[in-house]
């Protein structure tokens, strides 16, 4: 930054008592003098001036101008990605981190099951090292916890909103008014309904209040699991999968990032991941013993991308295709599961060994959604 040689005030001080003296005997030599310092004070003041000018942020709603200044409101620019973007110790952050249970919990006995949620808005960490504020249900995180109830039971939820908006709750195994049912409930409040879960299968239960794409989008979702009243085929392992992206105004590694709208928009995530976290199991697989029958229920998320669901290094023995559970289907490779759609898989696998399961939209694997189910307790590693 230029700096005077002293204050304007000073400088013109000094010029003053200089050619009180001096004008007589050099006359037309001082006014040069005189004129140049008069000069040069200006050009200083110009160089602080535009010093000061850059580095001042504009005021809010004022842009900058000129072709070296991006204006505030361009919408031409293209969206910074963070996907991949963690902190150097990112190995040592991922061990550490604590998996979200995929395990499904046993059914409530009797005929009425009580859900009960608090809403927070919390921080949580969706990538190694890679901090997101949350909009979350029973204070989880996302995806908020599974929900397993048997055909034909009642289940009773109270929503109690801990946050600082209103949120709701909409449950895809409901038939229910969702004006009535799925209201928004404000801050500090509760509010209670019921619904028969009629309808056997695996399905998503969501925030519904607007805008719906940024209250999903941050974190506000979960898998409810209605067991069919005749039973299953019985398995060894069950476990659930809940697939969705996140979409980062930052790269959450210093600071949380929260919701990018534009992004969500334009449907370009920095992570998408099973149960909220990107890669969680493959560093803490699931596991199961050569032999086993491995039930995934998995649910799409979204908020707005589907995933297109593989277990690598064998084939669905039985797929409940869309949550279907009148019928499977055998011997398929991969299932689509929609946005706001579920799906349940089972696998028997006799080889030892880590069986990567994926979104085989292999952007997704990319950007974190792929885990390991690991059969018996193998050497190595999977390449997925
Ligand atoms: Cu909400």
């Amino acid at each position: 930054m230029a700096r005077h040689s002293g204050t304007p005030t000073d400088e013109g001080t000094r010029f003053s008592a200089l050619s009180g003296v001096v004008v007589v005997l050099l006359g037309i030599a001082v006014a040069v003098v005189g004129v140049a310092a008069l000069m040069s004070m200006q050009a200083a003041d110009d160089a602080r001036d535009e010093a000061n000018a850059a580095s001042t942020p504009p005021a809010a709603g004022q842009t900058l101008a000129g072709p070296d200044h991006a204006t505030d409101h361009n919408t031409a620019l293209p969206l910074a990605s963070f996907a991949g973007v963690v902190p150097e110790n990112a190995a040592q952050l991922a061990e550490a981190h604590k998996p979200y249970d995929a395990t499904l919990p046993p059914v409530p006995a009797g005929d009425l099951a009580k859900v009960q949620m608090t809403l927070r808005d919390m921080v949580v960490e969706i990538a190694p090292g890679v901090k997101y504020s949350t909009w979350a249900f029973d204070g989880h995180g996302a995806p908020g916890p599974v929900v397993h109830v048997r055909q034909g039971q009642t289940v009773e939820m109270t929503l109690k909103n801990g946050g600082a908006i209103p949120h709701s709750i909409d449950f895809h195994a409901a038939r229910i008014a969702p004006n009535v049912a799925f209201r928004d409930v404000a801050p500090g409040e509760s509010f209670t309904f019921r619904f028969v879960a009629g309808d056997p299968g695996v399905f998503m239960y969501h925030c519904g209040t607007k805008p719906v794409l940024a209250h999903i989008a941050n974190g506000m979702y979960g898998a409810i699991v209605v067991e069919p009243k005749a039973g299953l085929p019985p398995v060894d392992n069950e476990y659930v999968l809940v697939a969705s992206e996140w979409y980062l105004n930052g790269d959450g590694i210093a600071k949380p990032a929260s919701l990018d709208m534009g992004k969500a928009r334009s449907m370009t995530p920095d992570w998408t991941t099973f149960n909220g976290y990107a890669n969680q199991y493959v560093t803490h697989p699931l596991t199961a013993d050569p032999g086993d029958t491995t039930r995934l229920w998995v649910v799409a998320a979204g908020p707005t991308l589907d995933t297109n669901f593989h277990v690598v290094g064998t084939i669905f023995d039985r797929a409940w295709v869309n949550g279907d559970m009148t019928q499977f289907q055998r011997g398929v490779q991969t299932v689509a599961v929609p946005a706001g759609g579920a799906a349940a898989f089972d696998v028997k696998i006799d080889d030892p060994g880590l069986y990567p399961f994926v979104s085989h939209a292999f952007a997704h694997v990319d950007l974190g959604q792929v885990g390991l189910l690991k059969v018996g307790n193998p050497k190595g590693t999977m390449s997925h």
